[in-house]
Parts: structure tokens; C-alpha cells; sequence
């Protein structure tokens, strides 16, 4: 497969058709699509970061950070200090991490001392040879291109379901303001990572229509992170069931299919897939995880787990852009 079959031009009924295959027809096409864009095994470890925790204005259904979720269990805390977070980032480092994103609970950026403090986080986990991601909400053009100017290589915004779902989810933006954010964010030359949620009750068409959005963006974003609810007390969502790991295989594979050179991550709700679950997913193309045992507000699994799933399925760690990462062990801290 050349690069020319990366499409803008799915519809709705070509994904949905790929993602009801037999199970083995998805998984083959997958397996086949990803070993010609992706040859060697490897897998990203990313890690990530909440530097700015609880207290947010938006009303996201799933999210343990919004403000208008009071019985949710978390705390609002202040902005990070940057030292913290570079300690954190050189950690991650150590650990065998190649990417350290980090994630705050606001609306959108306001510029002012929070955001140079972030832009001074970039520039901290850049200057350790890291690749640096950030979620901060909503971005006017000016921030963007200042947090390209401080190093940035990606931005973590998603789109989290179809359009005609997105109400269900949250009241307080719209998917054209998640659009525009998008927009802003390549225009300024920094990478995207966008992708959703799924198991927050919307239907199979509704996941294909979310897959068909990221795949009408042009160019395509370069990570796609496919994350399953983590269901929070205290949540509109907090009380919905977890999602089937062949459902999250069954999602990964046909992303793969449509985004045949992106990272796609197996993200949020790992803890719950099992180790089986977990290779199906690696197997149906993700080459992507978030590794470090905590997510922003929730558990991920233990560092140590993560070697032994690199071990069992013989996958290597995307090499360190610097050398001086210590080679993983089963001991690895969080
Ligand atoms: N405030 C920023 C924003 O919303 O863009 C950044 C932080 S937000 C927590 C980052 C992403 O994490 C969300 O877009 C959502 O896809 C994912 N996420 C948040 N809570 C989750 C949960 N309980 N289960 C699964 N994914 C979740
Ligand atoms: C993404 O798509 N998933 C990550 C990251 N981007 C920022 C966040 C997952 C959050 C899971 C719930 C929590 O820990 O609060
Ligand atoms: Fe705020 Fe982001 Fe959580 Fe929504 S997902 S409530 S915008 S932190």
C-alpha cells in the first residue's frame, strides 16, 4: 500500500462496513496495512501529566476535572511549578518515555503568567530530548504560534465522538469550536493528536461518524488516541458499563485502516482490558500507549506490567531520540 491510499473521501458506510467485518477479515486488514506503514515492532510509550488538575468550566459527561461534576472525587490543584515538571519529564525519560504530555483542566488558554509558565514547561521537557504534547482546551492562532515557537511538537485535542453526539456529551462548546481549535493548531506547524471515547453510550454509527470526521482532515492528524470511558463516580457517566475489549480492537483496527501512517494510541481505560485484551488491541494496530501509572486523574497500569506486555509480545520501545534513557526493566518507576 502506497501513500496514496491514505483517503479523505471514506463515507459513513464504507467505515461502518469495515468496522462490522468478521472480526478476522478487520483484523487481517489491519495487520496488513499496519506492517506496510509501521515495519518494526515498535511501540511509543508516552507519559502523561496533569500540571493543571480539577476546577474546569466546561461540563464534559465523562470528565472527573469539570466543576459542574461536584460529587466527582478530585481536588482542584494550582498550576505545576515547571521544576516539578521537568523532574517529572526527566523521570519519564529514565523510564524509557520518548513523549511527555501534559494536560490541563481549562476551558481554553488565557494568555498571562499560566500560559509563559507553560510555554516554559515546553521548553524544559524539549531541553530534555523529549518529544513534548500539550492539552490546554480552546487556542486562539497567537498561542499556537507561540507554543510552536517554544518547541512544541503536538497538541492534544479531540473531537471525542460524532458531531451529532457531541451535545449528549458536553453543553458548553461546540465540535465547530473543537474544529476551529484544530485549524489553529496546524496552522501554526505543530502536530495534531486528535481522537475520541468511546462506551459513553453513543452507537456503532456514532463511532464510525467520529472516525469519518478525523479522516476527512487534511492532512490527517498524526496521532489518534482511542480512548475507552474510564466511568468516574460522581459523573453523568460515572455509572455506564465498561466497554468490551473487542469493541476497543474492533475501533483500533478500522482507525488504523483509515489513518494507515498515524500513531494510533490505546489509550484512557487500558487498566480494565487485560493483558489478552491489551495484545488484541496492539495486534489490531495500535502502536501507541500511555505508560506511567498514572493517566491525568485516573490509574494506568504499572510501568513494571508495561515491560512484561513488551516482553511478551516482543514489541521494543520506540529508540530515545538522546541516548542516555536507561534500557527498560520490570522495575521501571513511576
Ligand atoms: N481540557 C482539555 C480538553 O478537554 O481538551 C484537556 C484535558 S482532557 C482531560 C483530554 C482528553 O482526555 C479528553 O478530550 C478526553 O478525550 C479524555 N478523557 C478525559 N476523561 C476521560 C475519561 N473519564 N475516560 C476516557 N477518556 C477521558
Ligand atoms: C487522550 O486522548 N487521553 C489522555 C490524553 N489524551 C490527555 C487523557 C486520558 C484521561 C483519562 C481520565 C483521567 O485520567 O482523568
Ligand atoms: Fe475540562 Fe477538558 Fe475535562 Fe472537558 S475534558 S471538563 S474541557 S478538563
Amino acid at each position: 500500500m502506497s501513500n496514496d491510499t491514505v483517503r479523505h473521501n471514506w463515507t459513513l458506510a464504507e467505515i461502518r462496513a469495515l468496522h462490522d467485518l468478521p472480526l478476522f477479515d478487520l483484523l487481517d486488514k489491519a495487520r496488513s496495512v499496519h506492517v506496510q506503514h509501521h515495519p518494526n515492532n515498535e511501540l511509543q510509550l508516552c507519559t502523561l501529566l496533569s500540571v493543571k488538575t480539577g476546577g474546569c468550566p466546561e461540563d464534559c459527561g465523562y470528565c472527573s476535572q469539570s466543576s459542574k461534576h461536584q460529587k466527582s472525587p478530585v481536588e482542584p490543584q494550582r498550576l505545576l511549578d515547571v521544576d516539578a515538571v521537568v523532574a517529572a519529564a526527566k523521570q519519564a525519560k529514565l523510564n524509557g518515555a520518548t513523549r511527555f504530555c501534559m494536560g490541563a483542566a481549562w476551558r481554553s488558554v488565557k494568555d498571562g503568567p499560566a500560559f509563559e509558565r507553560v510555554l516554559e514547561m515546553i521548553r524544559g521537557v524539549k531541553a530534555q530530548g523529549l518529544e513534548a504534547c500539550v492539552t490546554l482546551g480552546m487556542l486562539t492562532d497567537d498561542q499556537a504560534r507561540r507554543l510552536k515557537e517554544a518547541g512544541l511538537d503536538s497538541y492534544n485535542h479531540n473531537l471525542d465522538t460524532s458531531r451529532e453526539y457531541y451535545p449528549k456529551v458536553v453543553s458548553t462548546r461546540t465540535y465547530d469550536d473543537r474544529l476551529h481549535t484544530l485549524r489553529a493548531v496546524r496552522g501554526a506547524g505543530i502536530g495534531v493528536c486528535c481522537g475520541g471515547i468511546i462506551g459513553m453510550g453513543e452507537s456503532l454509527d456514532d463511532r464510525c461518524r467520529l472516525l469519518l470526521e478525523l479522516s476527512s482532515l487534511d492532512p490527517h492528524p498524526e496521532s489518534v488516541p482511542i480512548n475507552s470511558l474510564v466511568p468516574i463516580p460522581g459523573t453523568p457517566m460515572g455509572e455506564l458499563p465498561r466497554v468490551d475489549p473487542v469493541d476497543v480492537a474492533r475501533m483500533i483496527a478500522t482507525a488504523r485502516v483509515l489513518f494507515p501512517t498515524s500513531r494510533v494510541r490505546l489509550a484512557a481505560g487500558r487498566h480494565e482490558l487485560g493483558r489478552e485484551g491489551q495484545i488484541l488491541c496492539l495486534y489490531a494496530g495500535a502502536n501507541s500507549i500511555f505508560y506511567g501509572d498514572q493517566l491525568l486523574t485516573t490509574p494506568n497500569p504499572e510501568p513494571g506490567t508495561d515491560v512484561e506486555l513488551l516482553q511478551v509480545t516482543g514489541l521494543q520501545p520506540l529508540a530515545p531520540a538522546l541516548s542516555d534513557a536507561a534500557p527498560l526493566t520490570a522495575t521501571a518507576t513511576a
